[in-house]
């Protein structure tokens, strides 16, 4: 009848947040709908982009071909522009001061006055080697509480304000406010915690929103899927060698035979432990003795998503990855991620 409001019960991000802030006894949870709303425009920019890079002619290297970023890895033209679209988005959130990229040598001020309340680590586009297949990839981000110093900087006083404030980003984990990322696969999903539980939102390309399809995500107590990059077993430490021959044969603490799964996308490969439990892995090695997967934008959110979910991760035996503190913007960590009985198996079997 005339005057009734619909609700078909849809909760988009926006409501979603909006709610979450309203019931939320911490203060200033409406900056961080700000913020998060910004992640999420961009990241709708990414998913559009990444969808259509082999029509516009976005696949392959950054411009001059050979482009590599602080860490010597080949850049990807959607690297590049990923990471710009993160920026200019933030920008007018106003609320973020710092952000650290996987494709800045040094973390970068998004605004010239350093008054954000917010500092945040990102990875723009991960797993970005799989783009050219049309594979899955996606952004990781991590958001932390600006030091007070942060916020009285102004932009003619610069000096001792942006040393303090860069480093803003050389948080442990544990002091993460909020954390998720957004994969773009046979559907773009942003996964989000703001330290309350985990939650899902798959985009509905018809409307260009984000819809919460997965409610208080819960990753199951145990799997039987192992991820890992086994090209590098002959460079594991034998411990690590033993338990995965034991999850072939059938001789792990389950008596169940594992399958295998691997894209080399850490959001795809993460996403999937995450809905079906298991697994997931990056150790050391011989070769590279800390892994490969960044401590503040990859492993560090992935681990505060995976314990939010009731999950566990671990750098090591008796260390959790959201512990380490870093020194280093890029610095990077061994990673044992997944279901709660899966990592302590595996951290038994490493001790
Ligand atoms: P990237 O940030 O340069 O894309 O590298 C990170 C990616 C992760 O997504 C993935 O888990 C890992 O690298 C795969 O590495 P590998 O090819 O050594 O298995
Ligand atoms: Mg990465």
């Amino acid at each position: 009848s005339a005057g009734t409001i619909v609700d078909d019960g849809t909760v988009t991000l926006t409501r979603f947040m909006i709610e979450e802030a309203m019931k939320s006894k911490t203060p200033g949870q409406e900056d961080m709908v700000r913020l998060i709303s910004s992640i999420s425009v961009a990241c709708k920019r990414i998913a559009s982009m990444v969808q259509t890079a082999g029509i516009s002619g976005s696949t392959g290297l950054a411009e001059g071909g050979g482009s590599v970023n602080v860490q010597g890895e080949e850049q990807k033209k959607l690297d590049v522009i990923s990471n710009d679209v993160l920026k200019s988005a933030l920008r007018p959130s106003g609320k973020l001061g710092v952000i650290a990229s996987e494709e800045e040598d040094n973390p970068v001020v998004v605004d010239e006055l350093y008054s954000g309340e917010y500092v945040a680590t990102f990875d723009p586009l991960d797993g970005s080697s799989n783009i050219d297949a049309a594979i899955s990839t996606g952004t990781i981000f991590g958001v932390f509480k600006a030091p007070e110093e942060c916020l009285i900087g102004d932009s003619d006083n610069l000096s001792i304000a942006e040393q303090q404030c860069l480093e803003a980003t050389l948080q442990p984990g544990t002091n993460l406010v909020a954390a998720g990322y957004c994969m773009y696969s046979s559907s773009t999903i942003l996964v989000l915690t703001t330290g309350d539980g985990l939650n899902g939102f798959t985009l509905d390309p018809s409307i260009g929103e984000f819809i919460l399809t997965h409610p208080n995500i819960q990753i199951p107590s145990r799997g039987k899927i192992y991820s890992m990059n086994e090209a590098n077993y002959f460079d594991w430490d034998p411990k690590l060698q033993t338990y995965v021959d034991n999850l072939k044969k059938a001789e792990g603490q389950t008596g169940e035979k594992y399958s295998s799964r691997y894209i080399g996308s850490m959001v795809g490969d993460v996403h999937r432990t995450l809905l079906y439990g298991g697994i997931f892995a990056y150790p050391g090695d011989k070769k590279n003795v800390n892994g490969k997967l960044r401590l503040l934008y990859e492993a560090a959110p992935m681990s505060l998503i995976f314990e939010q979910a009731g999950g566990k991760s671990i750098t090591g035996p008796g260390g959790r990855v959201l512990d380490l503190v870093p020194d280093k913007v890029h610095q990077r960590c061994p990673v044992f991620i997944g279901s709660p009985d899966d990592v302590d198996e595996v951290e038994k079997a490493l001790a």
